[in-house]
């Protein structure tokens, strides 16, 4: 048998593949674009939250996103150490992030305005992220898939404290309630996005399916994230922006009405509300953070010189 049928049958089989094993290149960079967008989407995916930690409403709100914010870095490191075992670079990987080659995740190009924007990225965007992920962990390709376990041990805690946040501002003044709503106004549907464009306009999902790198098409875990949040939108009090929004009891789903998608290719293209701002402040962190790599490569290389290594 040759290897590529090889390789299909142990992929078809539920078998793992691992880094020592052959894998065709197309396999291989395939996965390395879709870790290192998910690596990428979790760096920058920092920043959105991070611009209230110094506007914490408390101690204990102040905490809770400083633990957040460094799961989500802790998150993009794991993620940049599978890529590794594929053989790419950390180092190349970020600069094809700060030079625009690379993408990541559509939803951190938007701004967050208000502090329940806080809660409402707990809720919604980890709340999509953990949908689209779950099924990562049995993802083919070993690494990835033992990453996805723990990233969503700890998106499942950033989602419950998402909802607990708007659930006690819910519970507050006219004020805070009416900040939730416009809140969760501006981020449903970028929400939505998250989980790429449709189905009929998805260029890898077919494929990747059939390496079993995803477990479910973007059109399906879209569904089962509005089946997902309907009812805790309800219990929240909250409205979801989409007066297409209604279940069917034939399909034994809710219908939803569809995100702009001329606007989802716009800021995947680079041009959202927040892409250029995003991007500079990732760049000036890579450059301020030069003497730390040089210093950390100068260690280890004395280190080496004097074991002998
Ligand atoms: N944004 O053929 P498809 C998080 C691109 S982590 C930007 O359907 P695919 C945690 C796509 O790359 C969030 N680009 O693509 C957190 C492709 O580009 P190409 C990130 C997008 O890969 C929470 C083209 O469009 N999660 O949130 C997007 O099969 C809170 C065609 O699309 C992951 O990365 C998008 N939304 O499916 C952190 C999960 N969608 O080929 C902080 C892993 C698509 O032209 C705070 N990734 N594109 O270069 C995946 O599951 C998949 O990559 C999809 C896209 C489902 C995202």
């Amino acid at each position: 048998m040759d290897l590529e049928a090889e390789f299909e049958r142990a992929v078809s089989g539920e078998q793992r593949v691992e880094p020592r094993d052959w894998m065709p290149d197309g396999y291989r960079k395939t996965l390395i674009r879709q870790i290192a967008q998910h690596a990428h989407s979790e760096i920058i995916g920092m920043q959105p939250e991070g611009n209230w930690i110094s506007r914490a409403p408390s101690l204990r709100r102040k905490a809770i996103l400083l633990a957040k914010v460094q799961d989500e870095a802790g998150h993009g490191l794991y993620l940049y150490a599978a890529t590794e075992t594929l053989g790419a670079d950390r180092g190349e990987l970020t600069e094809n992030l700060i030079n625009g080659r690379q993408k990541y995740s559509s939803i951190f190009n938007y701004p967050t305005l208000s502090y329940a924007d806080v809660g409402t990225i707990g809720w919604l965007v980890d709340g999509a992220a953990i949908c689209n992920q779950v099924p990562l962990c049995r993802t083919s390709y070993g690494p990835y898939a033992r990453a996805m376990i723990r990233i969503c041990k700890e998106e499942s805690f950033h989602q419950r404290q998402g909802y607990e946040l708007l659930m006690t501002m819910m519970s507050g003044t006219d004020a805070q309630r009416a900040m939730v709503q416009e809140s969760v106004n501006r981020f449903w549907w970028p929400s939505l996005m998250m989980f790429g464009p449709p189905d009929s306009e998805s260029s890898n999902t077919e494929q990747s399916m059939k390496w079993r790198i995803k477990r479910n098409t973007n059109d399906e875990l879209r569904q089962k994230f509005v089946d997902m949040t309907v009812p805790q939108a309800e219990k929240l009090g909250v409205t979801l922006p989409d007066p297409d929004l209604k279940w069917n009891e034939e399909r034994g789903h809710y219908d939803f009405g569809q995100p702009d998608w001329d606007e989802f290719w716009q800021v995947v293209g680079g041009n959202g509300p927040t892409n250029a701002q995003r991007i500079a402040h990732r760049r000036k962190a890579h450059e301020d953070g030069e003497w730390v790599r040089a210093a950390a490569a100068a260690h280890a290389s004395r280190r080496a010189r004097q074991e002998g290594v």
